[in-house]
């Protein structure tokens, strides 16, 4: 007997497990912490990204989905959770499509971020106050993944 995959979901089609917020998109929470790429990785495998900030608008009405999830596991850093901007031999922090985080529209750094701190901070986190830092793209976070409506 033949046995028959399942039909692909359409493209444009969000998971169930993500959380839709209204006007902004579909988010989902991941509480097993992975490094930057880890987690980047395995949001391009939902079919969705590694969560940028586009407003404040959007932080704060992604952010109750944080906030009933505080359980993460093996996070090096409780309180903060990646975003999709990294900087690589330029000092520019940008997207996967390379907008920068000005034309991205969030652009709150937290106190004395971004410092480059052992000159080893390309990726980016932010704070579950809201303000952004780089940080070592190895430190293992929980992390958010974001589907745009
Ligand atoms: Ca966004
Ligand atoms: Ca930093």
């Amino acid at each position: 007997m033949v046995q028959r995959m399942p039909p692909l979901p359409p493209q444009r089609s969000h998971r169930r497990d993500y959380n839709l917020v209204s006007n902004h998109g579909y988010y989902e929470l991941h509480t097993l912490a992975k490094t930057w790429d880890e987690a980047r990785r395995i949001c391009l495998s939902e079919g969705s990204r590694l969560l940028v900030l586009n407003s404040v608008e959007e932080f704060t009405a992604s952010k109750p989905i944080w906030d009933r999830n505080p359980d993460f596991i093996d996070t090096q850093h409780k309180g903060y959770i990646p975003v999709g901007l990294r900087n690589g031999k330029e000092t520019t922090f940008l997207t996967d499509s390379g907008v920068t985080l000005t034309d991205m529209g969030y652009e709150i750094w937290d106190n004395n971020e971004p410092n480059d701190a052992g000159g080893n901070e390309s990726c980016t986190s932010v704070k579950i106050t809201g303000g952004l830092s780089d940080m070592q793209c190895d430190l293992k976070l929980a992390f958010m993944c974001e589907q745009e409506i």
